[in-house]
This record gives C-alpha cells, sequence and structure tokens, in this order.
C-alpha cells in the first residue's frame, strides 16, 4: 500500500512522496498545489486528500531510490503539533505505579473517563527514520516509547497511522508527575516516521502489532510486542477529548501511548539503537545519542 512521507533528494527542499517499497514518487511534480507539503495537505478534507492523492498515483511521477543514497526520509511533520496520549495500557499503568513517588494519580487516570493527554512537542523536538533521539543529560533512567501515532488534519479526520517514540525520563517523572513536560519534552525526544499509511488504506478497527528492539553494540538487549487491542481507551475517544475547546490549524499527529515498558533495571545508554515496527505502517529506527545539556540550533 503506497504511504504518504517527506523526502529528501540531493540539496533541494524536502518534498512529499508516495512511499511504495524502497521507491519515493515526488508529489512535488503532480503539479497539485495541496501535495506539496504537509501543512497543505492537512488542511483538505479527508475526501479530497484521498482524491487527490488517488489521481497522483495514477500519474506518471520521478521515482527514486531510498536504497540508492539518493532519496532519504524524514519525519512525516510540518507545522502539526504533537500529542501523546499516556497510561492507555495496564503495562503503563503498573510501569508509572512502579517507579512513581505519587502513584494514585496513575491508578486513577487508567480508569477515568478523562484520559491523560498531554503536549509531546512539535517538529523542532522530533526526529525521522535515521535521525538520533537523545537522552537528556540530568536524567537517570530512560526509556522509548513505541506508539501508533493517529495522523489529524484540521478538521480532526483521521487521515493516517505512523510510528512514534514518545521517549521518556523515568527518573524525573518518577520523582514527581509536575515535572512531566520535563519529563517528555526536549530536543529529540520525540521520533515519527517511516511515513504515513493512508487511514483509507488500512481498517483502524483491525489492531496494530507494535515491536520494540533494543542493540546495543550489536546485541539486542530488549525484544518485546504488543498490540493496540491491549488498549484501554479507543482512538474515536482519544480523538474526542484531544480536540476539546482546541484547534490544530495544520492538524496534529497524536501519540497513543505505550504499552511496552522494559524491566525497571533498563535504561538506555548512548550508542543504543531503537528499532519500533509497527504493523502496516513500517520500521522506525534511531540510535540514541546522551546529551550534555548544550544543544545548538542548526542554522
Ligand atoms: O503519565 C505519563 C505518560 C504515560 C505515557 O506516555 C504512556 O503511557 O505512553
Ligand atoms: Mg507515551
Amino acid at each position: 500500500m503506497p504511504q504518504l512521507c517527506r523526502f529528501l533528494y540531493g540539496a533541494s527542499a524536502p518534498r512529499l512522496g508516495l512511499l511504495d517499497g524502497g521507491t519515493v514518487r515526488d508529489l512535488s511534480a503532480s503539479g497539485v498545489d495541496s501535495l506539496t507539503d504537509l501543512d497543505a495537505a492537512f488542511s483538505l478534507p479527508l475526501a479530497d486528500l484521498r482524491e487527490l492523492l488517488g489521481q497522483a498515483a495514477r500519474s506518471d511521477l520521478p521515482a527514486y531510490s531510498l536504497t540508492d543514497g539518493g532519496a532519504r526520509l524524514l519525519a512525516p511533520i510540518q507545522g502539526q503539533e504533537v500529542w501523546a496520549a499516556g497510561v492507555t495500557y495496564l503495562r503503563s499503568r503498573d510501569a508509572r505505579v512502579e517507579e512513581a513517588a505519587e502513584k494514585s494519580v496513575y491508578e486513577r487516570v487508567y480508569d477515568a473517563a478523562r484520559p491523560e493527554i498531554f503536549m509531546k512537542g512539535g517538529a523542532s523536538r522530533s526526529v525521522g527514520p535515521g535521525d538520533a533521539v537523545r537522552v537528556r543529560h540530568d536524567s537517570t533512567w530512560d526509556v522509548p516509547e513505541p506508539e501508533l501515532a493517529l495522523v489529524l488534519n484540521r478538521r480532526l479526520e483521521l487521515i493516517g497511522y505512523t510510528a512514534g517514540n514518545d521517549l521518556s525520563s523515568r527518573s524525573i517523572e518518577g520523582e514527581n508527575p509536575l515535572y512531566l513536560p520535563q519529563a517528555k519534552t526536549w530536543l529529540g525526544s520525540c521520533s515519527l516516521g517511516p511515513a504515513i499509511t493512508p487511514s483509507w488504506e488500512r481498517d483502524g478497527e483491525r489492531p496494530f502489532g507494535i515491536n520494540l528492539s533494543i542493540q546495543r553494540g550489536g546485541q539486542e538487549v530488549f525484544n518485546g510486542s504488543t498490540s493496540t487491542a491491549q488498549m484501554h481507551r479507543t482512538f474515536q475517544d482519544l480523538i474526542e477529548y484531544l480536540g476539546r475547546d482546541n484547534v490544530f490549524p495544520r492538524g496534529v499527529i497524536l501519540l497513543t501511548g505505550t504499552g511496552l515498558v522494559p524491566p525497571s533495571d533498563f535504561t538506555l545508554e548512548g550508542g543504543d539503537e531503537v528499532r519500533i515496527e509497527v504493523e502496516d505502517v513500517g520500521v522506525l529506527r534511531n540510535p540514541v545519542l546522551r546529551g550534555d545539556g548544550r544543544y545548538a540550533l542548526a542554522d
């Protein structure tokens, strides 16, 4: 199934593409303005985007290979905010209760009608396939959180699905739940990709399998799998709460929570590689860097 992606080719600006296997077809050559970037595409109603992408897919677009180094995938995000739901799986609830000084907030939110939803950041804090995620220099206990991400347009229609890593500091959140923004959001704390599987190509009622593998020095140090069937909330419920009294002019990406938490004696180290696979979305791989607290903005 062709997926929507952002990619770089040569020295040109990022473009939108249709990803099929190892090949990207260049949507900027379609002549359709709304397909030049995600901000424009996500301002369209879902039915119009579907129609335009269908027409583009049938036309003769230049194609570039991802495997010969010609084209490179980028995180599928531009002006969108990234929000995240939490404690949507029993495994996440149990891990927070174990790590937290204040346990009852996690027990209560798991069963409450209102889900936990927090702002994770946006493009400036997110990286794409192959780019490094960072653990904070002032954190001592760090984990990846492999999550299915819902991609929503400005009307909060479900455009598609991608994979996300809600990289988190367990030491900072465990000390005090009011530290959540610092435990969740910093430079390189989110990874997204490899591409967006359109919602009309994948039955969202069918659960998505999710696998997490962490490599260290060529050895696998963690492997686990779950499925969105284990979620304690529906996608629609999360989207409805996200949209309450809020607007997302360029659309929004909503991480749906983690059902995979490595054992308590595990923490990420610089040099690790995190590999997240979401069924019918693909594999998102990122090396891990340990931050030193001195981050500069790229020019
Ligand atoms: O309360 C902390 C955040 C939980 C979370 O991110 C998750 O369950 O995925
Ligand atoms: Mg999470």
